[in-house]
């Protein structure tokens, strides 16, 4: 059976009275919007597009011509359509007003427009990361504060993964679901329906050289994957790291794992590395949706409250009985 466009997948959720036209329309749009970025990474070294940029962005990073192509691309896709109230990026500091002479619509989109972008120079897998919310009522101008609205409060979240093939994985509440690019007719086709994350794993992604930087009971738990069959997990453990988060969750979402930025003491400033509301948020809603849990060591990351917009957590995501475990190590720590 030939497989459903995400066109038709999308219209199936509306008849089913889950998403309304507006969140249909700003799904598709952003989808088109993120076809574009892949045709301007797919073209390489050839469409003049690698290497920096010579711009910063407010998380202090360097801004790679594709960081800022991706982001323009994404602003330009969605501003006139009439569904959004506002959106957020992680490449600009503060929220995006939609232009007046625009209709306002009433979603809130954030993204990180092109995660994992440092490999983007060595041809390494890297994606665009969404999360949308509900803008407030009444709100017709969203400021700041009308975004920090906690992740479980997310009408949709997706990723794309513009890899070997480019894909669109994503979640309006009721499952998640894969779409493949079928270049040829420039259409997402649905090629996993209600995609399950195995409960119990064997494989842990996170960055070793921190090691040092990491709290007792992180150090703790890895040094226990890492005993393997010789300690007390009694099973030995595997390790992937791309350094691109729609890489490693997506390899995740469809084997099983568990990925791992924690708080380490490099920046003391700093409770982690990935930012809440595009990237953890996003992904949590996602990895929930097929099965998986979520948790900042702590809590679980769809019930943290912002406080900022571009506020970093620790996470620990993939497989429900992993995070489980890893989790513990910590509230233990806590005494809890
Ligand atoms: P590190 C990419 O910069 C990113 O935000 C995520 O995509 C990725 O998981 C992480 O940072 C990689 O961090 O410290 O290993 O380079």
């Amino acid at each position: 059976m030939k497989p459903i466009s995400l066109t038709r997948y999308l219209i199936e959720e509306q008849r089913a009275g889950r998403i309304n036209a507006d969140l249909r329309l700003l799904i598709e749009v952003v989808a088109r919007a993120c076809k574009s970025i892949s045709h301007s990474i797919g073209k390489g070294a050839l469409g003049g597009v690698l290497g920096d940029a010579g711009t910063g962005n407010i998380q202090g990073e360097a801004q790679k011509k594709l960081d800022v192509l991706s982001n323009e691309i994404l602003l330009e896709a969605n501003e006139w359509g009439g569904h959004l109230a506002g959106c957020a990026s992680e490449e600009m500091d503060d929220p995006v007003k939609i232009p007046n002479v625009y209709p306002k619509g009433n979603f809130l989109l954030l993204y990180d427009p092109l995660d994992g972008s440092s490999n983007i120079d060595v041809n390494i897998s890297v994606g665009t990361i969404f999360s949308v919310l509900h803008c407030p009522d009444g709100v017709t101008d969203p400021e700041v504060e009308h975004y920090l609205q906690k992740g479980s409060t997310q009408v949709a979240a997706g990723y794309t993964v513009y890899g070997p093939s480019t894909l669109l994985v994503l979640t309006v509440g009721n499952g998640t679901h894969e779409f493949t690019l079928d270049r040829e007719m420039g259409s997402f086709l649905m090629t996993e329906r209600d995609m399950k994350i195995p409960e119990d794993t064997k494989e842990f992604a996170i960055n070793m050289s921190n090691q040092r930087h990491w709290e007792p009971p992180m150090k703790k738990y890895i040094q226990e994957l890492l005993d393997g069959k010789t300690g007390p997990r009694g099973k030995d453990f595997n390790m992937r790291w791309v350094a691109s988060m729609v890489a490693d969750v997506h390899r995740i979402l469809t084997r099983g794992g568990i990925f791992i930025y924690p708080k380490d003491l490099k920046d003391p400033s700093k409770p982690g590395k990935l930012r809440l509301m595009y990237e953890a948020n996003p992904m949590s809603l996602i990895v929930e949706q097929a099965g998986g849990a979520s948790t900042t060591g702590l809590q679980r990351i769809l019930d943290v409250q912002p406080t900022a917009l571009h506020q970093r957590v620790p996470v620990f995501l993939g497989s429900k009985n992993e995070v489980e475990v890893a989790t513990r190590y910590h509230l233990e720590a806590q005494g809890k």
